[in-house]
């Protein structure tokens, strides 16, 4: 059974907890040395432990559907930086993220916990707050919002004793980056102008790439590694390629939207090629361990630009949630195509080992790292993910705007929805929020077909699952 950390239960023990999470390398060693742990268990922690630690570059696609890759099987989206890093790392086809909904889903990438632990499980305050949107009551529960991650420590906070030195770019939705924990950033952060998700961050890769690649350069000659968080605002709306890779799709017979979008796809490419060849001409490339994932999934409508349809952002389905994941880090991983269910939530552990960073022992994520490098099986079969409506409700209640939950075990995919609160989107989530539905993810990777009717007791066996994951107090499942 997955227990609730206490850290969630008071605000007194989350800062504590922080506390605690953010203490010395030294002390950590120290708790290490304490703890009940089999000497196997040690052995695989000293051997994860990197001579010098590597380099990190975070890359965070946003809004981009887990087939629009070639590598991924798509016959006319064209993705040769990121094909390239599939077949030189290691590569999870059947990656998750637990929320598909881009900020949640970045806090969770950030922090390496579930949006219900986090808190952060939606993008906005309520819109039906009195005063409305950007009224006083509005501001003051954004300000409130942004606060939950200062209760939380953060991927560059925990990588900090080690030397690292941070930088954020892109999308970021809590504050500024200094508030994140980066020691250099682009955002500056609600309330500047912008700063709902990221202000100048957002310009990056749309608008090049040197912020990057000069701090990298400044970095390495002051021999300290680097952890960038490289989040653009890409394929993400406005969806305003350049022309000349506009014009390519264009001329496949493909309606404008779509054209759009798989041209936002191939210029988002274009600037991991960017990043690629900098590591490379740098020497940097072998030990410089790069993690790639999609915040959430997107299938564009093909009649309106800019424009999604239900079933994929904000949805518990397999294009909301599902995103490859990739580990490449030259010099200590071999090539690898993995069959196993992953989740986002193992990319803060995962990166943590890399970095020779102990893991907090409350991280519900596991660590990849021992498994990818020996080529062994993961020992873990089910992944778990939650859904919560766009707007947030009652801020210290995640339950309140619960809408989904979903687990995924083996093959088999059980998705159920609640009653929690939902004030926005409604047009997306109508005929999603149904009663439970089970799909054989192998044989109907699109879940065509609800075969819960037919399969009464392992509906039984993955609710069971849910419940031992977390269990609801107020929320009732749809029927
Ligand atoms: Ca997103």
């Amino acid at each position: 059974m997955f227990s609730l950390p206490n850290w969630t239960k008071s605000k007194k023990t989350l800062a504590a907890n922080k506390f605690k999470i953010a203490v010395s390398a030294f002390a950590m060693t120290i708790s290490m040395a304490c703890t009940s742990q089999s000497p196997n268990n040690v052995a695989e922690v000293e051997s994860a432990k990197p001579e010098t630690p590597p380099n990190i570059l975070l890359i965070l696609s946003d809004d981009h559907a887990w087939n629009d890759y070639s590598f991924m099987g798509h016959e006319i989206v064209q993705t040769p930086a990121l094909d390239k890093l599939a077949a030189e790392g290691v590569t999870f086809k059947r990656g998750y993220v637990p929320t598909s909904l881009c900020r949640p889903s970045l806090a969770t990438i950030a922090t390496g916990y579930y949006a219900f632990q986090h808190g952060i499980t939606g993008n906005d305050p309520s819109r039906e707050l009195a005063g409305g949107k950007g009224g006083e009551l509005y501001e003051k529960q954004r300000a409130e919002i942004i606060a939950k991650i200062d209760d939380v420590a953060t991927l560059p906070q925990l990588l900090k004793p080690k030397g690292y030195v941070s930088l954020q770019t892109g999308k970021w939705w809590e504050g500024s980056f200094e508030r994140g924990g980066f020691d250099q950033g682009m955002t500056r952060g609600f309330p500047q102008p912008g700063g709902r998700h990221g202000d100048d961050g957002l310009k990056i890769g749309r608008e090049g790439l040197s912020t990057i690649t000069d701090f990298i350069d400044e970095t390495s000659a002051a021999n300290k590694p680097f952890f960038v968080w490289y989040a653009p605002f890409m394929p993400h709306s406005p969806h305003t390629p350049p022309k000349r890779i506009l014009e390519k799709y264009q001329n496949k017979g493909l309606s404008d939207p779509i054209a759009r979008y798989y041209a936002m796809i191939e210029w988002f490419d274009e600037t991991n090629g960017d990043l690629f060849e900098h590591l490379e001409k740098k020497g940097l490339k072998d030990n410089t361990l790069v993690v790639y994932v999609s915040d959430n999934g997107w299938v564009n409508n093909p009649s309106q630009r800019d424009r999604f349809l239900p079933r994929s952002k904000q949805s518990p389905g397999e294009s909301g949630v599902r995103t490859p994941i990739m580990y490449s880090w030259p010099e200590k991983l071999k090539a690898q195509m993995r069959p196993e269910v992953t989740s986002s939530i193992d990319i803060v552990p995962t990166i943590l080992a890399a970095a020779g960073v102990e893991i907090p022992k409350e991280l519900p994520g596991i660590n990849l790292l021992a498994d990818m490098q020996s080529q062994s099986p993961i020992k873990r079969d089910t992944i778990f993910g939650e859904g919560f409506a766009h707007d947030m409700d009652d801020l210290d209640k995640p339950e309140s705007t619960l809408l989904y939950r979903w687990v995924i075990q083996d093959k088999w995919k059980l998705i159920l929805s609640y009653d929690g609160k939902n004030v926005s989107y409604q047009k997306y989530h109508a005929d999603v929020l149904a009663g439970p539905r089970l799909y054989n993810l192998l044989a109907d990777e699109h879940e065509t077909t609800n075969l819960a009717a037919q399969h009464p007791e392992l509906v039984k066996a993955l609710s069971k699952k849910l419940t031992d994951w977390y269990p609801v107090k107020e929320r009732e499942i749809l029927h």
